[in-house]
């Protein structure tokens, strides 16, 4: 779900400034349909007591269903009239200031490709199952509507002063890999987990990677991994958290984290709360 792209393959259309392209949902073949069905009810029962509540309750106001591939039109009736985001198709990864200006207008842009049966368990790019499944059920809660929308926002200028490793950090281990304390028990609300059969038993239960707890400063400074399961996660201790990012003046941040090197994932500094 990182990287960048590099031109395009022989013969391939140009896209379009804004990378969009139709759905093109009577494409889908029944094949798919299932494969959608398999990785759906997979995914519902590797969840359970392990998903956010928000995204619980996400998930079941929109029509995303085992039967199907969701159709995007049909999202976007329930999402715009909750938070006021909307699903467009995107081939694939697109470039990060295209990606910013899309979230920044509360466009969520998806993968309109499914994954292939023998990436069930894992590819790094992000395709229909990563992005509707994980991700569009948490942009029908409020707090995490805006935050999206404002990190899009800041993306744009954190490309404009060179710090997009800091602000893409953050992205990352929330929105991608997050979890949050909710009535005392740890729970999931990363997309790049709840999307992934393994990793959603891991990122709770594993003895391996580290849980700490979040702080932002700290999170922008950390690097990750986009081949394997995590080695570090960041728990909120509560998506409450993540109010008010577009108030926050990163400038002075920016200039501090420049003094400092970046962590590796599992290095640790005398502040972290280990969870
Ligand atoms: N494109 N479709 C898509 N999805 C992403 O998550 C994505 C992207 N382009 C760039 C990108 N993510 C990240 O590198 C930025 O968040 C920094
Ligand atoms: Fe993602």
């Amino acid at each position: 779900m990182k990287g960048g792209l590099h031109g395009l393959a022989g013969g391939e259309a140009a896209p379009s400034a804004d990378w969009t392209i139709p759905q093109d949902w009577d494409r889908y073949t029944n094949a798919e349909h299932a494969l959608w069905g398999e990785l759906y009810s997979r995914q519902i029962a590797a969840i359970e007591g392990r998903a956010c509540q928000a995204f619980l309750d996400g998930l079941k106001a929109l029509p995303i269903g085992p039967h199907e591939i969701p159709r995007f039109d049909e999202l976007n009736q329930t999402l715009k009239a909750t938070t006021g985001w909307e699903v467009v198709a995107v081939p694939g990864l697109v470039p990060d200031d295209v990606f910013f200006e899309h979230l920044a207008n509360r466009r969520f842009p998806s993968g309109q490709f499914l994954r292939k049966p023998h990436e069930r368990d894992y590819l790094q790019e992000p395709d229909i199952f990563h992005d509707v499944f994980g991700h569009v059920p948490m942009l029908m809660n409020p707090i995490v509507a805006d935050f999206i929308c404002d990190y899009g926002k800041g993306g744009l200028r954190a490309l404009s002063l060179g710090v997009l490793d800091n602000l893409a950090r953050l992205y990352w281990y929330t929105i991608e890999f997050g979890l949050v304390m909710e009535a005392g028990q740890m729970r999931i609300f990363g997309a790049g987990i709840l999307s992934s059969f393994g990793e959603t038993k891991y990122a709770l239960e594993s003895q391996k990677p580290l849980r700490i707890g979040f702080d932002m400063a700290r999170v922008m400074r950390t690097l990750y991994r986009i081949d394997d399961f995590q080695e570090v996660y960041f728990v909120l201790d509560s998506f409450e958290r993540l109010l008010g990012f577009s108030k926050i003046d990163f400038a002075p941040i920016y200039e501090a984290l420049k003094q400092q090197s970046p962590l590796k994932p599992r290095e640790t500094v005398p502040e972290d709360r280990f969870i």
